[in-house]
């Protein structure tokens, strides 16, 4: 004689299923190249939103494409077993549920079964594990043809990118950017991973795996584009002070002639301002020993020496500020000269003096008419 299982049960059961499969869903979904959340209030220059949710199951590159495999190829293999155990599970609750005026069975072990049980699951993690670190090695072999290299310098809070391979005629000069890096696409981008601080963590998950910038110990990683876009995630993931969240970067996969072009155009030194114009002024502001800018910068063919902050040589042209918070508008650079420690507290650009605004406004077209 059967007992009907009850309905509860299965009014339980079914809910606790379509919570499951709904929150899977909703996570897949979310995190597949979905919009962004937006920020609310945030005075004085809001940060900058990137315009998706970055995800490893959205890849772009031959390596991201290799991890995302792997996760499928395990989540596969997670899903099987998922539903093998589960239907073991109801198949043997339904079937030997204790019914009226029966005496339940008393095993008290099967060490064959407890031999197999306790094997197959051991078997399958090493076949995981062995799925996994040729993935490993796979993404990080040494590229032999076709590639270029780049340093990626972490520094708190922001990514400087240089070129050594992209210099001047004289060699005096390679090509170093900030915030964005620029790459050509299919092509395999060797990454030297620097840091010249603390721990800091590199990834863009369209792109590459995460991979850590330790001060003193040169981290190598690559990937190879190949879709032509900016890939916005970039972000520092490895706690490093005050302004982590804030440490980001862009990454712009760009057609080879683009890439040419566009270091061909890097290599030349810093336009100069026209005679009389607000640039001028803005120029000498910028030599000024009080205002301290060149003891940090350096505007190649303009002057200053240092290299605490970003290299200005071309800064008009560039889409962020500021490690990748703030878009690169006449506003935007105002704000940031008026108050840098108000945009980005405790970022290491600390000024000596206040600047007036008339000051900022002839610093702002300086800059901006660095493209
Ligand atoms: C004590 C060193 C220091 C001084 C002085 C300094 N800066 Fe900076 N500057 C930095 C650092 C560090 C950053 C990067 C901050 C960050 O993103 O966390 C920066 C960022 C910038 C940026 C954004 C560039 C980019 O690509 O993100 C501009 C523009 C800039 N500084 C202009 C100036 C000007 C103009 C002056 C002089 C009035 C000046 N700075 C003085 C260290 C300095
Ligand atoms: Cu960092």
């Amino acid at each position: 004689m059967k007992a009907p299982v009850s309905s509860r049960w299965w009014l339980f059961f079914g809910l606790v299923v379509a919570i499951g499969v709904a929150g899977i869903a909703g996570l897949v979904w979310f995190t597949m190249g979905k919009p962004g959340p937006t920020l609310g209030a945030c005075p004085p220059a809001c940060p900058y939103t990137f315009p998706n949710v970055p995800s490893t199951l959205a890849p772009e590159s031959t390596e991201a494409s290799q991890i995302a495999d792997l996760f499928w190829l395990i989540f596969g293999i997670a899903t099987v077993i998922f539903v093998l155990v589960e239907g073991v599970l109801l198949w043997t609750v339904l079937k030997f549920k204790n019914r009226p005026a029966e005496q339940a069975l008393q095993i008290h072990g099967n060490t064959k079964l407890e031999i197999a049980w306790t094997a197959a699951p051991a078997l399958i993690l090493v076949g995981v594990m062995g799925l996994t670190f040729r993935t490993m090695v796979d993404v990080r072999a040494p590229a032999s043809s076709n590639y270029i290299t780049v340093n990626a310098v972490a520094q708190q809070f922001w990514w400087a990118f240089k070129y050594p391979e992209f210099t001047t005629a004289d060699g005096a000069r390679a090509v170093v950017t900030a915030s964005e890096l620029v790459v050509p696409v299919d092509t395999v981008i060797e990454v030297r991973l620097e840091s010249k601080d603390v721990e800091h963590g590199f990834w863009v998950p369209e792109l590459f795996g995460k991979m850590d910038a330790i001060p003193g110990y040169l981290n190598q990683m690559k990937f190879t584009p190949h879709t032509v876009g900016t890939f916005y995630a970039g972000q520092c993931t490895q706690y490093c002070g005050t302004q982590h969240a804030q440490m980001r970067f862009a990454v712009k996969v760009v057609t080879q002639a683009e890439f040419e072009a566009w270091i061909q155009h890097q290599l030349t030194p810093a336009v100069e301002p026209a005679a009389g114009s607000p640039a001028e002024a803005g120029k000498a502001a910028f030599l000024e020993a009080k205002n301290g800018c060149i003891a940090c910068h350096v505007v190649e063919g303009g002057g200053g020496v240092g290299l605490v902050g970003p290299n200005l040589t071309h800064v008009g042209e560039r889409r962020f500020l500021a490690g990748g918070i703030i878009e690169n508008t006449p506003e935007n650079l105002a704000r940031w000269l008026a108050s840098p420690q108000t945009v980005k507290p405790g970022s290491k650009m600390v000024l000596p003096t206040k600047l007036d605004d008339a000051t900022i406004q002839s610093l702002v077209a300086y800059l901006e008419s660095l493209k």
